[in-house]
């Protein structure tokens, strides 16, 4: 059985989780608005990912005998300057996300649940990927700067990316 403190931590990452969602799926709907039919694929995925991760956790902290409690999950924003802007959100986003999920780590050596520690390792490698894979999309942005050119083919690169659903834990 899962202790209190370890499912209040789950059911707070599990919040979270829904907002990276939610924010993926506006800046989906901000990309639809230039035309970057890459980017909005690349978003989608992402917006996938993110209903997994959340997905993941609801189905552990219910296989543990606790209770999911869903919370109000926040407007995320609707605008930015520019991909560069949204790419450079994404990469800070993420790194909050990874010292998220580590302090659900630490909460779970500090109740000594060292199942959770063990289901907790998939998320703690997925970030480091997660922020690998944001890091690169935002050099290649740097890089492109104001050519049109580049960024479209950024875009094409982008609408091959495909959605392997994650296998959690
Ligand atoms: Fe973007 O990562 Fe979830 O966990």
């Amino acid at each position: 059985m899962i202790s209190e403190k370890m499912e209040k931590a789950f059911n707070d990452q599990i919040n979270a989780e829904l907002y990276s969602e939610y924010l993926y799926l506006s800046m989906k709907a901000y990309f639809e608005t230039l035309n970057l039919k890459g980017f909005v694929n690349w978003m989608n995925i992402q917006v996938q990912e993110e209903h997994a991760h959340a997905m993941g956790m609801f189905d552990y902290v219910n296989a543990r005998g606790g209770r999911v409690i869903l919370k109000a999950i926040d407007a995320p924003e609707t605008d930015w300057a520019s991909p560069l802007a949204v790419f450079e959100q994404i990469l800070k986003h993420e790194e909050h996300v990874t010292a998220l999920i580590n302090g659900l780590a630490d909460v779970a050596d500090e109740v000594k649940d060292r199942a959770a520690l063990t289901f907790l390792n998939w998320y703690i490698k997925e970030q480091v990927e997660e922020e690998e894979s944001v890091g690169g999309v935002l050099a290649t942005l740097k890089l492109i700067g104001n050519d049109s050119q580049g960024l479209l083919a950024l875009d094409k690169e982008l609408a091959a990316r495909v959605f392997n659903p994650p296998v959690i834990g």
